[in-house]
């Protein structure tokens, strides 16, 4: 069985990779020891960044992804703060919001998730029903350990910021993201299966199968 890598340290990134890429019949191993450095303002940068490292590290084919939430109006942010919103200080300026400083906090992984949910909605509470549009980005890298990019791919996923956190599933933002198709239910209301039916990821990791079945014909 061929085998390939996924870097990350987020074990929900791991649920969802591997539950979509099951059906190819090929072995995705997870390693996530590296925790690069996120340095770059953008995803595409942040997701070169990680798979190159990762790739090094695992010396394979490796996927890795940078992602996050785009809210118009908070002046797109989360973005590539989406991790570790709630760890920013923000500044508000005639209006338009910016990020001044940040400070990594010690707090769990669904600590963070949650405080980075409430912060969202806190800054949002005024904000109406029509103005509350948002969408989830990721990109995805494909990277082999001599640090040659093998395949990119880009997918969003648009909705709107719920007033609530509603669901138990999922992660990160999914509690507050109602998707554009989802009957005013939240990612987390969903179960595994329909959220990876029409997530961000679930694009991104369409058009890496169909790489994939040209990679492994080579
Ligand atoms: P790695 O960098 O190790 O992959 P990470 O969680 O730090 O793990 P990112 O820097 O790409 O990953 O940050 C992505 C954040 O965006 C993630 O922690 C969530 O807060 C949010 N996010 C991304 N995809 C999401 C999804 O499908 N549902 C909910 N939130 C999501």
């Amino acid at each position: 069985m061929k085998k390939f890598f996924i870097g990350t340290t987020n074990p929900n990134k791991i649920r969802e990779i591997g539950g979509i890429l099951r059906s190819t019949g090929c072995e995705f191993e997870p390693i996530g020891t590296v925790d690069p450095e996120e340095t770059e303002d953008n995803f595409e940068g942040n997701a070169i960044i990680k798979a190159l490292a990762y790739a090094k590290a695992s010396r394979g084919i490796t996927i890795s992804e940078d992602s996050g939430i785009l809210i118009p109006s908070l002046n797109n942010l989360p973005g590539p703060w989406s991790a570790r919103f709630s760890d920013c200080k923000l500044e508000k300026e005639n209006g338009i919001y910016r990020i001044l400083e940040y400070h990594e906090s010690a707090l769990s992984r669904e600590d963070i998730d949650r405080k980075n949910n409430e912060l969202v909605l806190d800054l949002m509470k005024d904000v109406p029903f029509s103005k509350r549009v948002a969408k989830f980005c990721v990109i995805l890298i494909v990277a082999n350990e001599r640090g040659n990019i093998l395949f990119k791919a880009s997918g969003e996923s648009t909705g709107w910021i719920s007033t609530e956190m509603h669901g138990m599933n999922g992660f990160g933002y999914d509690p507050i993201f109602v998707g554009g198709d989802t009957h005013g239910k939240t990612y987390a209301e969903l179960d595994n299966m329909r959220k990876n039916l029409r997530s961000h990821r679930k694009k991104v990791l369409d058009e890496f199968k169909a790489w994939l079945g040209f990679y492994l014909k080579k």
